[in-house]
């Protein structure tokens, strides 16, 4: 059985995360996402998800395709989440391409194309206008 692990903080669900879902799913038979925490976001950006960890986890767990949630709660520990959950397949969108190259000596690493014209940040500004 091939493990696919993928990571996000997954605000305001949209289209562009179910796609990359998705499609980390065909790279094996098991998906374990990855939510950043309310904390990580807080100290990378100074503000806070929309959707607290609790919901936006809860919305990924729901979904038919993840087997598996768990809080990413630093950037500094994706190679101990790799070796704790026993990937065989790291997948990113290519915003992270190159990013992560460093962990193919863990498992292999997979850059997918982002989905165009959408993003949380987007939807945000729409909403504003
Ligand atoms: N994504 C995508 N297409 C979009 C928007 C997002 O394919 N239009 C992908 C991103 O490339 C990422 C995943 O959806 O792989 C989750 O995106 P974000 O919620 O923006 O997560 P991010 O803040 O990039 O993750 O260790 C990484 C951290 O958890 C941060």
């Amino acid at each position: 059985m091939k493990r696919v692990i993928t990571f996000g903080t997954f605000d305001l669900f949209h289209i562009g995360h179910l796609n990359i879902l998705e499609r980390a799913k065909q790279f094996g038979d098991y998906l374990i996402v990855g939510v950043s925490t309310d904390a990580l976001n807080f100290s990378k950006k100074q503000k806070n998800p929309i959707h607290s960890q609790e919901e936006r986890t809860r919305i990924i767990n729901a979904l038919k395709v993840v087997d598996e949630v768990f809080y990413e709660e630093s950037l500094e520990l994706k190679g101990d989440y790799i070796k704790k959950y026993n990937a065989d397949v790291l997948v990113m969108g290519d915003d992270w391409k190159d990013k992560f190259d460093e962990f193919k000596s863990l498992c292999e690493v997979i850059y997918l194309e982002r989905t165009p014209s959408i993003s949380t940040t987007e939807i945000i500004e729409i909403i504003k206008r």
